[in-house]
C-alpha cells in the first residue's frame, strides 16, 4: 500500500556509496553530501500515518525479514527521520539483530565512521539485567525497567508522584558530544495493569510554529545540554558509570554536558528542527543571551513542546511491540501511570555531531505546507 503522506517518493540510486560521501572519513561530520530520497522499496507493506505531523505505523512488516536489504532498511531510516518515529507490532527480532539495526540504520545514511552503538553510563550491563531470555549482559543495550526507575528515581517514576508528567519530555543522551541519530526500542513487558504509554513530539513542527523572527533567533544561540542525575544516583546508590568510551572517541568522562546548536539540520531529510529544548536543557542554558532570557525561552520552547498535542502522537504498547525514532528531530517521554512491571530493550546509535545548515529548509517548506 503506498503511503499517503506528501514524502517526495522520487526514485535515485539504491546504491548507499554514491549518496554517502568518502571524503569526511575519519571526522564526526555526517558523510552525506544533500538529503536522501526514499526509493519506494518499503511501499509494499501495509503502512499510515498515524497522526498528520508525526508517525507511521506498518502493521505487519517484520523487521527480522528485511534485516539483509540494505534498500529496505535505508528506506526505513529515511521514513523515521521524515516521520520521526515509526512503530512496528509484535516483532520476533532478537537483541543481536536489533543491535546490528541499530547500526545499519545510521550508517547507511551517511553517520561517520567513528559513530558506533551508545555505552550508557548508567543504564548498562552493570546493573545486572539481562536482555534475553539466557541471561546476556550487554553495554550497548539499555535495558528500560520500571523497577530499575522506581529505584532511581522514586519520586518521577511512580504513579502517585504529583510532579508534572511533562518534565519526562526529553531527546536521548543529548548530553553526550556526539549524540543519537536513531533509537529502537522494543518493548517486552507491558504492565499488567493499564498505561506505560509513550509519546513523541515532532522537533520539525516545533521548529515550524515560530515566528520568522524567533526562528532567526533560535538560529543564532547554542544550548547547554545538562544532565546531572547520573552522578547523583553514582553518589546516592554507589553505582558505577562508565567514563570512558561510549561509542564515539568524544564520548568519555562524567560531565554529562554538551553545546550544541538550538536549532539543528537533520542530514537525512535536509529539514531543520528545535533541537535545544525538552528536559536536557531544563538544567542546562543558552549561550548568547542573558541568564533571564535564557529562563523565559527555555519555557516558550519547552510550552511548544508540552502544550502543543497535535504535534504528539501517543502509542499504547502491545508485548513485543518496538518504535524507531530520529532522535535529531522528536523528543519523547514515557507515562509512568501504572503499578505493573514494565521491561524492553533500547539500543541507541550515535550519528554525527549536530550541526546548524542555514541553508537547509524547514518541513512545512519541504512539503509545501504553506501557512
Ligand atoms: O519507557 C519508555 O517508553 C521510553 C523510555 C525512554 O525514554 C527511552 O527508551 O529512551
Ligand atoms: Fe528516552
Amino acid at each position: 500500500m503506498a503511503p499517503p503522506s506528501a514524502v517526495d517518493p522520487a526514485p535515485v540510486s539504491n546504491n548507499p556509496s554514491s549518496v554517502v560521501s568518502a571524503v569526511k572519513e575519519g571526522s564526526n561530520q555526517s558523510r552525506l553530501d544533500g538529503p536522501l530520497q526514499y526509493s519506494g522499496s518499503l511501499d509494499e507493506y501495509k503502512q499510515f500515518d498515524v497522526t498528520s505531523v508525526i508517525g507511521r505505523e506498518f502493521p505487519n512488516l517484520q523487521l527480522s525479514q528485511i534485516l539483509n536489504d540494505d534498500t529496505k532498511i535505508r528506506d526505513l531510516a529515511i521514513l523515521v527521520s521524515q516521520r520521526g518515529v515509526v512503530f512496528l507490532r509484535n516483532q520476533d527480532i532478537n537483541i543481536e539483530d536489533q543491535k546490528i539495526l541499530g547500526q545499519k540504520l545510521g550508517e547507511l545514511t551517511g553517520k561517520p565512521e567513528t559513530s558506533k552503538l551508545h555505552r550508557h553510563a548508567l543504564s548498562n550491563s552493570k546493573r545486572g539485567i539481562a536482555v534475553d531470555e539466557n541471561g546476556k549482559l550487554d553495554d550497548e543495550v539499555s535495558v528500560i525497567s520500571s523497577e530499575q526507575n522506581r529505584k532511581f528515581y522514586k519520586d518521577r517514576y511512580n504513579s502517585k508522584s504529583k510532579k508534572l508528567a511533562s518534565l519526562h519530555w526529553h531527546a536521548d543522551i543529548t548530553f553526550e558530544r556526539i549524540p543519537s541519530d536513531y533509537a529502537i526500542l522494543k518493548i517486552i513487558k507491558t504492565p499488567e495493569d493499564a498505561g506505560g504509554d509513550t509519546l513523541w513530539a515532532s522537533g520539525y513542527e516545533a521548529y515550524d510554529r515560530l515566528s520568522p523572527v524567533f526562528q532567526e533567533l533560535a538560529e543564532k544561540i547554542t544550548a547547554v545540554h545538562n544532565q546531572p542525575t547520573f552522578v547523583e544516583v553514582q553518589k546516592k546508590f554507589g553505582e558505577d558509570l562508565i567514563d570512558e568510551y561510549r561509542g564515539a572517541p568524544e564520548n568519555t568522562g562524567l560531565d554529562f554536558q554538551a553545546e550544541h546548536p538550538v536549532v539543528r539540520t537533520n542530514p537525512v531529510t535536509g529539514w531543520k528542527s528545535l533541537f535545544g529544548a525538552g528536559g536536557q536543557v531544563l538544567k542546562g542554558w543558552y549561550n548568547g543571551v542573558t541568564e533571564r532570557e535564557s529562563e523565559i525561552l527555555k519555557k516558550y520552547f519547552n510550552q511548544l513542546i508540552f502544550e502543543n498535542h497535535d504535534l504528539q502522537v501517543r502509542f499504547r504498547w502491545n508485548e513485543n511491540d518496538l518504535a524507531i525514532w530520529d532522535n535529531r528531530s522528536v523528543f519523547h517521554a514515557a507515562t509512568n501511570d501504572y503499578d505493573g512491571k514494565r521491561q524492553g530493550n533500547r539500543v541507541v546509535s550515535l550519528g554525527e555531531k549536530p550541526y546548524f545548515d542555514p541553508s537547509s529548509v524547514s518541513r512545512r517548506e519541504a512539503l509545501n505546507l504553506r501557512d
